[in-house]
């Protein structure tokens, strides 16, 4: 590393510009996502009707208009981002943050944002080269990398990893286990294996995730977990985690990524726009972090009430990583508050954001609006350093941004640097 006492700053005017600077050019690994490179055919989604369609805004959508959820499912894709548009962008003004994300993302794009005409908008999305569409993207949101959410279970999905040789290098692996955590009797009867989690059905399993691993060579595996997950419970779910998963994870030296708070289908009209925030409970979350002291957990909570609580277990289990503002929380207001408990609680030991992208394009919004409100995080908490009498150098704030955009992640998940 440089001197790091080079170019030390004194003046906050200085030292506010200094780290917007920083905080807005640092190349970051999105950690979490559900993006598709290219070679994934219509898995890789992009374009103005699948951004208006995007879940968020379905939802948001039925409390606008009076489409009734059947009546919008039975449009075509672009009737209904017909619908939407009309409806959250010309009838009413896009103010919410998944609304006002389109905003930003056609902005950057260089399309006016001030237009009614959204055949207009689809116009300039015909992009002939879908790959420089990709890398344009990427550039804009100053993203080096994604990395995916994939599901082993999926046979459609599976069968790609078998036929697709080399991929985008940006494109990085994440084996998703919910289909075999959160939905195991199913799972079971779908792929003969014994519902009792026998120890021939575990070997059998252990045996399929060391192929999916040779396979898709993944950088963690994750799960996404009810609100009422309860790792003390006699249950299936904790069975597998311990005879499966840990298992996996120490012989992979894979981390394991919990994603605690969804509850499923709280409406299930709305489809993938019904799931709803439940507060977790804490308790689970240390017990395997200490029942596991040579594995490696990534964790984020979908409740704003667990965030205070999850700083403070982190301070407890250095084996454990804290990310993101997810889903219902990846709003400023709550990224903010989220981002300032952090630093006052772990210094820069976390990862302050992933972008749970699907649409392509939504990296752009989803990364510059986060990077505004982290900066301004940051800021305020040199500014306390420098009320106290210690300067701060840019080389400094660059180690610092770095580490948090992108050194973390890759340190904990034994990535090499770039
Ligand atoms: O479980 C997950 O990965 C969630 O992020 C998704 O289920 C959710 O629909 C989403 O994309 C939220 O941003
Ligand atoms: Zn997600």
């Amino acid at each position: 590393m440089e001197n790091p006492q080079a170019n030390r700053i004194s003046d906050p005017i200085e030292l506010r510009q200094c780290v917007q600077n920083i905080v807005a050019e640092v190349p970051t690994i999105d950690m979490h996502t559900h993006l598709y490179p290219l070679e994934f055919g219509g898995l890789s989604l992009s374009g103005i009707d699948e951004l208006l369609t995007y879940h968020y805004l379905v939802a948001e959508l039925f409390r606008s208009a009076a489409i009734t959820p059947e009546e919008f499912w039975n449009l075509k894709k672009h009737e209904q981002a017909d619908v939407v548009w009309r409806s959250l962008f010309v009838e009413n003004t896009p103010l919410s943050e998944a609304a006002l994300g389109i905003i930003t993302i056609l902005n950057s794009l260089g399309i006016d944002p001030n237009t009614d005409d959204l055949d207009a908008i689809r116009d300039h999305f015909r992009s002939p080269n879908k790959a420089e569409h990709v890398n344009r993207v990427f550039e804009i949101a100053r993203v080096s990398e994604v990395v995916m959410t994939n599901d082993p279970f999926d046979s459609a999905e599976t069968a790609i990893w078998d036929k697709t040789g080399k991929l985008d290098r940006r494109f990085h692996a994440a084996l998703r286990m919910d289909r075999m955590l959160n939905d195991w009797k199913t799972t079971a009867r779908e792929f003969s294996y014994d519902e009792n989690v026998s120890g021939k059905t575990v070997t059998k399993l252990r045996s399929f995730f060391d192929d999916q691993i040779a396979s898709m060579k993944p950088l963690y595996m994750a799960v996404s977990l009810p609100d009422d997950f309860d790792h003390a419970a006699k249950d299936a779910r904790n069975l597998l985690i311990r005879e499966v998963v840990m298992p996996t994870a120490r012989e992979h030296s894979l981390p394991f990524a919990l994603m605690v708070g969804v509850r499923r289908g709280v409406n299930p009209a709305l489809r993938s726009a019904g799931d709803g925030v439940g507060k977790g409970d804490m308790r689970s979350l240390e017990m395997i972090c200490a029942e596991n002291p040579d594995v490696k957990f990534l964790a984020t909570y979908l409740s704003r009430e667990n965030q205070h609580e999850l700083c403070v277990a982190a301070r407890k289990f250095s084996n454990l990583m804290p990310f993101g503002c997810w889903w219902f929380l990846n709003n400023p207001s709550i990224i903010s508050e989220i981002t300032r408990e952090r630093l006052e609680l772990l210094g820069t030991s976390f990862i302050p954001q992933h972008s749970d992208a699907r649409v392509l394009e939504q990296l752009i919004y989803k990364w510059s609006h986060s990077r505004r409100v982290v900066a301004a995080a940051l800021y305020d908490s040199y500014e306390r350093l420098l009320l106290a009498g210690r300067v701060i150098s840019t080389v400094e704030i660059e180690r610092d941004v770095t580490k948090l955009f992108s050194g973390n992640f890759r340190n904990f998940v034994g990535l090499g640097l770039v």
